[in-house]
């Protein structure tokens, strides 16, 4: 067994549950009623605009109140010190991942801090907020600023750039996600393509794609990511030690 390994991460809310972040699917689900399907969808920004930019802009401001917690900075302490190729995919739209210090990072459903122009395409840093009088400051028209997010039926970032890192992973740790929106649901079978693959689920309890890990570590990631990240650099490198 080689030291020099590969590891893909994939997060989702409940990495960010414990900053103060609130998760889709939990208890408090629902935002002022709406299911998540019906503001993150283009047919939900053209049946009502304000009510989604609202919705973003909410969430874009709450960003500057919560910090990362020891879960994030397992994360980003494991992409340091680890001698292997590491990619972090984050489902979150939230910068709790960067500021922890993660850098080999993408966000696969796109990033709050950032808007796009539909009329132009250009993506730009954004951090007030945007309304149907924001103006692209490329193209110059106004009315075609949304949030550079990835809704349902749109295609999420960098898919081909993840599956190949999936097809040559040797762990992959799959952190806070319920399962249910794919294709992120569906990378733990990628992953397992490779027999020798190393599946690990990270949550606080059972989820829709549970059975396809090999192991599971149930607990809140502020906990359970630090001591998993100590006990695995350490491993490593004693490995790499016995190697030499
Ligand atoms: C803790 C914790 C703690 C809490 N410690 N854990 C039928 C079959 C298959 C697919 C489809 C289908 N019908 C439609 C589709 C496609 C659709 C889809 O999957 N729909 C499902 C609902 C069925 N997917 C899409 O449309 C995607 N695009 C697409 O498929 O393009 C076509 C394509 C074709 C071919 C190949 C590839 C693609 C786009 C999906 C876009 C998702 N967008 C959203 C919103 C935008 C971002 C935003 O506003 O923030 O992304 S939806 C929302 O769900 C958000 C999340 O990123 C995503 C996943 O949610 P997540 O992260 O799992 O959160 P929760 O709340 O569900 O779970 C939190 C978990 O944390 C829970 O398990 C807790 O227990 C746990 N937890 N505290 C550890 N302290």
């Amino acid at each position: 067994m080689s030291a020099e390994r590969n590891i893909v991460v994939l997060t989702g809310a409940g990495m960010s549950a414990e900053s103060g972040v609130p998760t889709f699917r939990g208890e408090d689900g629902l935002w002022e009623g709406h299911h998540i399907e019906m503001v993150a969808s283009p047919e939900g920004f053209a049946r009502d605009p304000k009510l989604v930019q609202r919705f973003y802009n909410l969430r874009r401001a709450a960003l500057k109140t919560v910090e990362p917690n020891a879960g994030h900075l397992a994360l980003a302490r494991l992409e340091r010190e680890w001698r292997g190729d590491f990619l972090l995919v984050t489902q979150n739209v939230d910068d709790l991942h960067e500021r922890a210090g993660s850098e080999k990072l993408l966000h696969m459903h796109g990033e709050l801090l950032k808007a796009r122009c539909r009329n132009c395409g250009e993506v730009c840093s954004w951090s007030e907020d945007l309304s149907s009088d924001t103006r692209c400051a490329a193209c110059g028209k106004t009315g075609e600023m949304r949030p550079h997010i990835v809704w349902f039926g749109e295609m999420p970032f960098e898919l081909e750039t993840i599956t190949n890192a999936l097809k040559s992973a040797d762990i992959f740790l799959c952190i806070g996600t319920s399962g249910v929106v794919y294709p992120a649901a569906g990378f733990a079978r990628t992953a397992a393509q490779n027999s020798s693959c190393r599946l690990v689920e990270f949550n606080i309890e059972n989820t829709a794609i549970s059975r396809q890990f090999r192991e599971r570590v149930i607990g809140p990631v502020s906990v359970e990511l630090p001591k998993f990240v100590e006990q695995l650099l350490s491993d490593t490198h004693r490995q790499a030690w016995l190697e030499r």
